[in-house]
């Protein structure tokens, strides 16, 4: 099996982005031994803060973010950062050449029943002449991320991860330390009979996507003539994962829960890294107006509608909008 940095040289990745994807993993392998000891180590359960999203921090999701943001802010190669956790940007180095949007702790409510919770890394070049405090650099289209990953802390601890070259999986090896590719340019079956959406919202959804879910658990006797399995992790690290392991729609749609905010996902650390690796796994990754990596991002911390995974499934999909 071939190590992370010859693997990544291969794909003709050049030397800075390699060694702050090695920065970035450095940080995973900490956090991953972290998640391991969490119920020895005091770490379970929350802190009394709440994020600038509101939603209450669990005591990881901090650890995490510092151990992210304080690495990455030392290495010198990261002009500035954008995560879930931070209120705003936070500068760099002002030579960095790189911006890294992050989600340090994905999956947050699985944290205390130890099931499946990941980072997701988003990476785009730095605009020359702006500013490394200047959070409007940040808001850059998810096509010019020159590299997305997540890392997922199951069983395994697996780097998924692209640089526009394919999407490939790596997996820990904690007898060497480093991450070794198992599987190069995994590919989203085209077609599918699964699905993944939290049906608990079903009546707060749009008429197209409550018609297109009907329309799935209505099975071999409905439109669709076949049936359809659902399933639904709770943390998007770990249904994208299944979806680029063997296929599936994953959507998190608009809804009228609070109607001040019909999304749920953020775009610069969910939407944005987890469609560039289903695109370069031959998926497709779209809201139901458009691609989600051609949205122009308003704020760091926007939301957005997601409908991902196989691609003549996402196509059906979003023929119900039509
Ligand atoms: P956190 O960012 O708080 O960890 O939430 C995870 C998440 O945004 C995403 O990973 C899941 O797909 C989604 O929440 C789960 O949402 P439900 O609470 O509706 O199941
Ligand atoms: P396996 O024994 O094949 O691992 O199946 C697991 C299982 O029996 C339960 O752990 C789980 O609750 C259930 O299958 C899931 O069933 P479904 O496919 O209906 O979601």
């Amino acid at each position: 099996m071939q190590r992370l940095a010859p693997a990544l040289r291969q794909d003709n990745v050049p030397l800075d982005l390699i060694s702050l994807i090695k920065t970035i993993l450095a940080a995973t392998k900490e956090i991953s031994f972290r998640v391991s000891q969490a119920h020895l180590g005091g770490l379970m359960g929350s802190t009394l803060d709440e994020n600038i999203q509101g939603e209450v921090q669990k005591k990881l999701d901090v650890v995490a973010n510092e151990l992210f943001k304080d690495i990455l802010l030392e290495s010198g190669f990261v002009r500035a950062i954008s995560s879930e956790e931070e209120d705003s940007s936070v500068a760099g180095d002002p030579e960095g050449k790189f911006l890294v949007s992050f989600d340090p702790l994905d999956g947050s409510s699985n944290i205390d029943i130890n099931s499946l919770i990941g980072t997701i890394f988003s990476i785009h070049e730095a605009i020359p002449g702006m500013d490394a405090e200047d959070p409007a650099q940040f808001q850059q289209p998810g096509n010019k991320q020159v590299c997305a990953g997540y890392v997922l802390y199951g069983p395994s601890t697996m780097l998924v991860m692209t640089t526009g070259s394919g999407t490939h999986f790596y997996v820990l090896d904690r007898t060497h330390g480093g991450y070794l590719l198992v599987d190069r340019n995994v590919q989203v079956p085209k077609d599918t009979q699964e699905f993944a959406i939290n049906m608990s919202n079903q009546r707060f959804w749009q008429a197209p996507m409550q018609n297109y879910i009907n329309d799935l658990v209505a099975g071999e006797t409905g439109p669709r003539g076949k049936n359809f399995n659902m399933r639904w992790i709770a943390a998007m690290v770990g249904d994208i994962h299944r979806v680029l392991t063997r296929g599936g729609i994953f959507t998190y749609p608009a809804d009228n829960k609070k109607p001040e905010q019909p999304y749920k996902l953020r775009l610069m650390y969910e939407a944005n890294p987890m469609s560039f690796l289903i695109e370069q796994a031959g998926g497709a990754a779209m809201t139901s107006q458009g691609r989600i990596m051609d949205i122009q991002p308003e704020s760091i911390h926007q939301r957005v509608e997601v409908i991902m995974g196989s691609a003549n499934e996402v196509e059906t999909c979003l023929s119900y909008y039509k």
